[in-house]
């Protein structure tokens, strides 16, 4: 299986996370992609590739221009009105104070294009979810001429960004925007499946009206886990999307029985879809160690989900989205990646 990887990912190196009340040097770190690469060389999992490049037109067809804007100045901006640390936003639009508005000061723009506060912008955040998306579409375009599986090793990660807000450690939604580009490149139904621990709020919002992308998600149930105000089993999509926006969440603690069985439900629902590209959002902190997840996979599953996968039968396309518990990262991708070409 070819990976795209280019190291100008780790361009994005920001300093501080808020977790827990403290600024923290960030989960979602530059060495989980040396971790992933490592893993991948040392299992000769197939060739490394560097991405092509694909400019702003992919990313405008499924986010908000003001957005895209928002997210190529924030930095620079914050910087030149003398802020002493990175952008973190801490006030929103909210249920009694809803901002129709747009404000002007980069504070009211940051908390406006924001859904959280955990995620600094710094430096090169931009240049980073750009490459990241390149990375993606490279492994769909690879994908699409070869009909072989592709894996994307994507960083910054995508799902939790909505077509106009950043979040969750993502700024642009990889996943949306391969799969966006797969049906303009003709074909007419493409799946996402998300098998990150957490929800993928954003793709579910980019294409909650659609029928052209079936979306589904099995992730810890947003009574109890990040992102909290989405997953829910009862969202099926809306208009045209009905049927099309699939919920698995799942309580904390959840081990492979249950989490596998939900997995092949999801993949009937693909099946049955009559997709004919399936896009992985392939995060592994559903991993028992994970440090932000509570989900109780263990190493040896991976290669068991990779498996699944493979018995679909369609054109595969992995992007890596989470998975933290930095030791182990690498062989829980490529067990994934290894028990799909083992199949
Ligand atoms: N500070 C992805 O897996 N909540 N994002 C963090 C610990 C945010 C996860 C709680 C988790 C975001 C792509
Ligand atoms: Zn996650």
């Amino acid at each position: 299986m070819i990976t795209f990887h280019s190291e100008a990912t780790k361009l994005r190196r920001a300093k501080t996370e808020l977790n827990e009340g403290l600024l923290v040097a960030p989960f979602e770190c530059p060495e989980r992609v040396d971790l992933v690469l490592d893993r991948i060389r040392a299992t000769r999992l197939g060739e490394v590739e560097a991405p092509t490049q694909y400019g702003l037109e992919p990313v405008l067809a499924v986010h908000d221009t003001g957005y895209v804007e928002f997210l190529a100045s924030c930095w620079e901006e914050w910087k030149s009105i003398g802020m002493a640390g990175e952008a973190i936003p801490n006030i929103w639009p909210s249920r009694s104070m809803p901002g129709a508005r747009i404000p002007e000061h980069i504070e009211g723009r940051l908390g406006y294009y924001a859904q959280t506060g955990e995620t600094s912008i710094c430096a090169n955040t931009f240049e980073a979810a750009d490459i990241s998306k390149d990375i993606a579409l490279s492994a769909l375009g690879q994908t699409l001429k070869s009909g072989e599986p592709s894996f994307g090793l994507c960083r910054p990660p995508g799902h939790h960004a909505s077509s106009d807000q950043f979040g969750g450690y993502c700024f642009f939604n990889n996943a949306a925007i391969a799969a966006d580009q797969a049906l303009k490149h003709g074909l007419s139904r493409v799946a996402v499946l998300d098998i990150d621990f957490h929800h993928g709020n954003g793709t579910q919002e980019i294409f909650y009206r659609r029928d052209d992308v079936i979306v589904v998600s099995l992730h810890g149930d947003p009574l109890h886990c990040f992102p909290y105000y989405l997953g829910h089993a009862d969202e099926t999509g809306s208009g045209r999307g009905e049927g099309y926006n699939v919920n698995f969440p799942m309580p904390p603690g959840t081990g492979y029985g249950p989490w596998s069985a939900a997995l092949d439900e999801g993949l009937a629902r693909i099946r049955h879809s009559g997709a004919e590209l399936l896009i992985v959002s392939l995060g592994v902190d559903t991993f028992e160690h994970d440090p932000i997840s509570s989900f109780k996979l263990k190493s040896a599953d991976y290669p068991d989900i990779g498996r699944r996968l493979a018995a679909l039968g369609l054109p595969t396309v992995f992007l890596l989205e989470g998975g933290y518990a930095v030791e182990e990262i690498g062989i829980n991708v490529v067990n994934v990646l290894s028990g799909f070409e083992a199949a």
